[in-house]
């Protein structure tokens, strides 16, 4: 069951997409949310095609229970630019990779804020990375998801220092 920070069912991250076409990568970040037990809300807002609907999204943001917002968008990627600019929550943007520019224009839109206006931008596609920085920055206010975190880390030490188990396997194999 989804749980927030408050430990009731009200979403504290929103998830942005500028398009139902973003889904496949956003979702991971859903999936992530899902292991924290954080409830997200998900969203398609389009910072060109719908832009009055953002206005409104993050303009109430706030005041609707939110305390991050995660926005990923690909192409002309002004979304999680232009979100932030309408409220002080943290944004955070997913560059999704586009076949033009192989996702530097993604990239490039997203990351390049003017000085004031800050969105803090993942690697392309990596929604996994937006999700876990959503939840380092609501952990600093919950013990309880600190903890999970610091398991989350530790499972990943973890299964980083088998790896060379793993190559040292495969090399011996072959010899
Ligand atoms: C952006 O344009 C969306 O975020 C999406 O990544 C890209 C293409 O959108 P669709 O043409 O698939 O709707 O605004």
């Amino acid at each position: 069951m989804r749980q927030t920070a408050g430990n009731n069912n009200k979403p504290v991250v929103g998830i942005l997409m500028g398009s139902d076409s973003d889904f496949d990568i956003m979702k991971e970040a859903i999936e992530v949310l899902d292991e924290f037990a954080l409830a997200s809300e998900i969203s398609v807002i389009s910072a060109h095609r719908t832009p009055q609907d953002l206005e409104q999204y993050a303009s109430s943001a706030i005041e609707r229970g939110l305390h991050v917002i995660i926005a990923g968008a690909g192409g002309a990627a002004h979304l999680p630019g232009v979100t932030a600019s309408m409220t002080v929550l943290p944004v955070i943007g997913v560059p999704i990779f586009s076949n033009k520019l192989n996702g530097q224009d993604s990239l490039y839109s997203i990351v390049q804020m003017p000085t004031g206006i800050p969105v803090a931008t993942v690697g392309i596609d990596n929604a996994r990375n937006a999700a876990l920085l959503a939840v380092q920055i609501l952990a600093l206010s919950n013990e309880p998801l600190m903890n999970a975190l610091l398991e989350f880390r530790k499972k990943l030490a973890d299964a980083s220092r088998k790896k060379t188990e793993k190559i040292r396997e495969k090399l011996y194999a072959k010899s």
